[in-house]
């Protein structure tokens, strides 16, 4: 009997955009694929930014409630700083997944000299958990679990692959994954058939869906239709890396006014007020100033 291959109805490319640079926070740059206009939200995703920022740029002190923000340092490093004073710095291959929750106020800025790299994805949260605790979990780039089989490498950052499982807890449930493919390798990756799942290419070209389709360059973000799994194929000479990212669509409305991502109209305008009032959860708003000299109109 022939091995079960593990993806039986591989998901095809069903919309491809190229991130094109633009103006964010403080003089920073970021290429947003997911959150701009002809892709305001994929639901559960509700920003993908790949982004690059050089001192004195950055994200000064800003707020954030009702979803998740994960950010991954592909090159330099980002300090954070927020209101609890929870602070760290963060360098390449280290992950932050930060639960908003009810309320968080950071800053995050550039910690080394040159050009600081990495992705940063918004993740929406249920109803249910729009108002949690803020929480962090962080990863060392040495404590990210890594697998490698036939000319794939992949970094686990959520959920599973090559029988490798991140430790990383997901409200939403996510499957974050950074692939390395040599030159002739091909991948098989399932993907929960009821999940939303997309394809963002960091390095090389690669294949994506269908092993006719044409190849795709940096910076392009591929959204994946239906299906139980991924295929993709390096045909070129050069390594392949690309982010592939999934999670459960929540099917909830949303309302977003900049950085505070809620269900209803009603519960914006009572954050706003939260935050203006420095309540329900930004209290410690109140008392605290990061020490950044920039300052963000969010
Ligand atoms: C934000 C504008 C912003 N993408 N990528 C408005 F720029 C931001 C923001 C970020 C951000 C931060 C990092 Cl480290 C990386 C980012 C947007 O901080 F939150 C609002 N509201
Ligand atoms: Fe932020």
């Amino acid at each position: 009997m022939p091995e079960r291959e593990v993806v039986q109805k591989p998901r095809l490319v069903v919309r491809k955009f190229l991130a094109r640079p633009q103006h964010e926070g403080v003089g920073a740059v970021v290429r947003r694929s997911i959150g701009r206009f002809e892709l305001k939200y994929f639901d559960p995703f509700l920003v993908l930014d790949e982004f690059s920022v050089s001192a004195p740029a950055g994200f000064p002190d800003h707020p954030h409630r009702g979803f998740e923000t994960v950010t991954y340092m592909l090159q330099g490093a980002v300090t954070h700083e927020d209101f609890e004073g929870h602070k760290g710095t963060i360098g390449a291959g280290d992950i932050q997944w930060m639960t908003a929750g009810r309320g968080i106020v950071h800053s995050e800025m550039p910690a080394a000299q040159g050009t600081q790299k990495g992705l940063q994805l918004w993740i929406n949260l249920s109803s249910k958990h729009k108002m949690t605790e803020p929480k962090y979990q962080e990863m060392l780039s040495k404590d990210i679990a890594e697998a490698a089989k036939d000319g794939v490498k992949v970094r686990v950052i959520a959920g599973e692959a090559l029988g490798t499982k991140s430790p990383i807890y997901t409200r939403t449930p996510t499957m974050y994954l950074d692939f390395t493919l040599k030159s002739g390798a091909i991948l098989q990756q399932p993907i929960q058939i009821s999940w939303n799942a997309f394809v963002y290419v960091l390095e090389g070209e690669g294949i994506f869906g269908s092993p006719k389709s044409l190849p795709v360059t940096a910076h392009h973000l591929l959204l994946l239709g239906s299906g139980d799994g991924l295929e993709a194929w390096n045909k070129s000479s050069k390594p392949l890396r690309f982010i592939l990212i999934g999670g459960e669509p929540l099917g909830e409305p949303i309302t977003q006014y900049g950085p505070f991502v809620m269900n209803t109209q009603e519960e914006i305008d009572q954050t706003i007020d939260d935050f203006d009032n420095c309540v329900n959860g930004f209290e410690k708003a109140r008392h605290w100033s990061s020490g950044d000299a920039l300052s963000l109109d969010f």
